[in-house]
């Protein structure tokens, strides 16, 4: 049982027994985490101070303009998770492929796989805007004793094992299930310690918040456009408002507080959506879920998609579950 203000460490402690894989690796993986999250958002917080925002001059696999931070936050996620000696890979957004870390015994006996985002929405730096850390946590599928492989990061959504984000905000949160709830968690930055601020966080059913980018409206499907316009439709029952930050971390984060829904469809421009399934759309649907929650890319549930690569894209929608089953509707009678 949950106490509120108890720090991330003895909450691991006392729900180690209710992990069922529990042998202490997964609690010293989501510490591992902890510290990383503490390290990067030092350095978000003084962004606007010293010389470290904006591009790095390189782009990443999407084609992006790689963020200074971006390249800070990768490293220090990966530097952190390597030393703590039980993955035994990594995918990150800001990697082109995947990382084998090979067990300080050599031997590969490391039972862990994290895919990551390290700073999600990171062109929202330079203004200032929250930005967010999401993880996705597998047990490996290949043999112990053998190097990990790509199959170990294609698994389906329904095999994580844990998922969370950090939201660099007003505060600094960090969000997680081990399929037993969503707890979060808030940094006191004064003492470095967070305490647990969110117990069994849920998303209500209804909401009247929708978070889509309206400015591809004319590119999205008929079904999006319908629910777009039903969301702007006031017959005095659905006095919804439009809330996107360009944080697919925060977006989640307040509507899974207040209830809501997030979009990115695919449109003319993106055909499969913007967002990866592996290191973004996985681990949100996971929580959003655990949250009671939805997560779907309009037709099929997020969490049963076989992936086929690495950096695959997936339209999103995900947050009140009714919300989110009228979106469906929309999308299931108009394509
Ligand atoms: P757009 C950030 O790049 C991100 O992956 C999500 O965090 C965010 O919701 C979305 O893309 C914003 O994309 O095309 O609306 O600027």
């Amino acid at each position: 049982m949950s106490k509120r203000n108890q720090t991330l460490g003895e909450f691991i402690i006392e729900n180690q027994t209710s992990f069922k894989y529990s042998s202490g690796e997964l609690s010293k993986l989501i510490n591992s985490i902890r510290l990383a999250a503490k390290v990067v958002n030092h350095e978000v917080n003084k962004a606007g101070l010293v010389d470290i925002i904006g591009a790095a001059g390189d782009t990443n696999i999407q084609g992006e303009d790689q963020q200074k931070l971006d390249v800070y936050a990768n490293e220090k996620f990966i530097q952190t998770l390597t030393k703590r000696n039980i993955v035994c890979g990594i995918a990150s957004e800001e990697e082109d492929d995947f990382i084998t870390i090979n067990s300080q015994d050599e031997n590969h006996q490391n039972k862990y796989v994290v895919l990551i985002d390290p700073l999600d929405g990171s062109s929202n730096i330079d203004v200032n805007v929250s930005v967010g850390t999401i993880f996705s946590i597998y047990r490996r599928v290949t043999p112990l004793g053998t190097p990990v492989s790509i199959e170990d990061f294609l698994q389906k959504g329904s095999a994580q094992v844990a998922a969370g984000y950090v939201v660099y905000g007003t505060s600094t949160m960090l969000v997680y299930t081990t399929g037993d709830g969503v707890n979060g968690f808030t940094l006191n930055p004064a003492i470095g310690s967070y305490y647990l601020s969110h117990p069994n966080m849920q998303f209500p059913e209804d909401g009247n918040i929708y978070s889509v980018n309206e400015g591809n409206y004319l590119d999205f499907p008929v079904g999006i456009k319908k629910y777009i316009k039903y969301c702007q439709e006031d017959d005095g029952e659905r006095p919804y408002t439009s809330r996107y930050i360009g944080s697919l971390v925060s977006d989640f984060h307040r509507n899974m507080i207040k209830g809501g829904i997030y979009m990115y469809p695919k449109s003319t421009k993106n055909p499969k959506g913007k967002l990866r399934l592996l290191y973004e759309c996985n681990p949100m649907a996971f929580i959003a879920e655990q949250a009671n929650g939805k997560a779907s890319d309009g037709v099929n549930r997020i969490m049963d998609i076989e992936p086929t690569e690495l950096h695959e894209r997936v339209p999103f929608i995900c947050g009140s579950k009714n919300m989110v089953e009228k979106a469906e509707e929309f999308v299931r009678n108009n394509g």
